[in-house]
């Protein structure tokens, strides 16, 4: 089982769009495993994207992430970082396939309201970074053999 971080960015939340972004995932049938809205501090900001650290979009990247609260969630399921991934749609909405929540719900990169993990290894990293291990359910849910096989 694989475990990715999403997280809604203060657009989504300012705009509403919680209850519509957290059921594309359940429809699919990841599951989810923590759960929390906070606001970002600047640290954890530079923490989680300091890969882009240098780039030109760094700064506005960190002031918007930090800008209104943001709700971030674990979820888990096989190759979970690409299903949630493709659910999310690419990285420009424009880009985004329509069905994609960026393609459905956002216009611009520094408005493309969620955050994926790229790959597993960074699912457990950002998790890690995220959220402490008491904050993570492990649960059998009862639909979970109509869902995986
Ligand atoms: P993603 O969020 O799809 O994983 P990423 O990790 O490459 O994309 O970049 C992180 C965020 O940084 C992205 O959601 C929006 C912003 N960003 C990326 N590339 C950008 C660009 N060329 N111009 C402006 N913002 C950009
Ligand atoms: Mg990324």
């Amino acid at each position: 089982m694989e475990r990715t971080l999403i997280i809604i960015k203060p657009d989504g939340v300012e705009r509403g769009l919680n209850g519509p972004i957290i059921t594309r995932f359940e429809q699919r049938g990841l599951k989810i495993v923590g759960m929390k809205m906070l606001h970002v501090s600047d640290k954890l900001a530079r923490m989680h994207y300091a890969v882009h650290e240098g780039k030109s979009f760094f700064e506005p990247l960190i002031q918007y992430i930090t800008s209104a609260p943001v709700v971030a969630f674990a979820l888990e399921g096989p190759q979970a970082v690409q299903a949630a991934r493709n659910t999310i749609g690419a990285t420009k909405p424009v880009e985004a396939a329509a069905g994609s929540i960026r393609g459905d719900f956002a216009m611009m990169v520094g408005r493309n309201l969620v955050h994926g993990s790229d790959s597993p290894e960074n699912g457990a990293a950002e998790i890690a970074l995220w959220f402490n291990e008491s904050e993570l359910i492990s649960y059998d849910r009862a639909l979970d053999r109509w869902i995986l096989e």
